[in-house]
């Protein structure tokens, strides 16, 4: 099949509602692995057509902006996507098995936006001054790719393997925490697998904010107040199995649990 970007957008949502998994496009599509303008193209499409079906837009996630992330996944640029209402998992439900491929987990800090933030130009210390308050959540992604196979293009068309995401319950003002040295302790059936710090991504997470910010520009968009930031998996996912119960712990940013159902 010849692929073009609207049908690409259609594929990709039908693998999602049937929990199907594909070959990346980009077998079949090569250009669509550095074509970056075109597969955000793809990604709005997803996003009109979520609106289109009655879901609601309410942030935005980052991707890949850890060297725990680039190097796992093979791709090594910073991306954006969306964030809809549809995404929420309420802190401590199962992670919907039902609904997912094969859901991996990852610790992420979020930011609640306090005001519109506009790029381009925009520095990570005019960015934290535009954010509210500051958690820790996790993010549940699940690429529609098989084994999380894919080009920077084909991630992007796919919404960054967007699935579902849990904020803790803990919220601290941006001025009240050092987020480089915020650290995270990543804790799998009891035993603790990973650690690492807030510095982890891009320097400092204000930077991943700027960079969302400034990435959104180039499509002439901003990000609103009341928006909610996903700034990116601080460390390696881990598998959420049946059966797996995987704890993010941060220094003052709380715990959060997921159970793999
Ligand atoms: C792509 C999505 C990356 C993050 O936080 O880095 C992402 C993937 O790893 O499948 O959400
Ligand atoms: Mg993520």
């Amino acid at each position: 099949m010849a692929w073009d970007y609207d049908s690409v957008a259609t594929e990709l949502l039908a693998c999602e509602a049937e929990v199907r998994e594909r070959e990346p496009i980009s077998d079949e599509w090569p250009e669509l692995a550095s074509d970056i303008e075109g597969a955000y193209r793809i990604q709005d499409a997803n996003l009109q057509k979520r609106i289109e079906r009655g879901e609601k837009l309410i942030g935005v996630k980052l991707g890949l902006t850890s060297r725990a992330k680039q190097q796992r996944m093979g791709v090594d640029t910073p991306f954006v996507a969306w964030l809809t209402d549809q995404m929420i998992l309420p802190a401590g439900d199962p992670v919907p098995q039902q609904r997912l491929i094969h859901p991996r987990i990852e610790p992420e800090i979020v930011f609640v936006m306090k005001d519109r933030l506009e790029g381009p130009g925009v520095t990570a210390a005019q960015a934290m001054a535009a954010v509210g308050q500051v958690l820790g959540g996790g993010e549940v992604i699940d690429s529609r790719y098989r084994n999380f196979r894919f080009t920077a293009g084909d991630v992007i068309a796919d919404n960054a393997s967007s699935g579902a995401f849990s904020i803790g319950g803990v919220s601290v003002k941006p001025e009240d925490i050092d987020l480089g040295t915020e650290g995270i302790l990543v804790e799998v059936n009891g035993a603790i697998v990973d650690t690492s710090t807030g510095a982890a991504v891009q320097g400092h997470p204000g930077e991943a904010l700027a960079l969302a910010a400034n990435d959104l520009a180039k499509r002439g968009l901003a990000i609103e107040a009341g928006w909610i930031i996903l700034t990116g998996g601080i460390t390696d996912a881990y598998f959420a199995t049946p059966g797996t119960s995987i704890g993010f712990h941060f220094t003052n940013l709380g715990s959060l649990y997921f159970y793999g159902g």
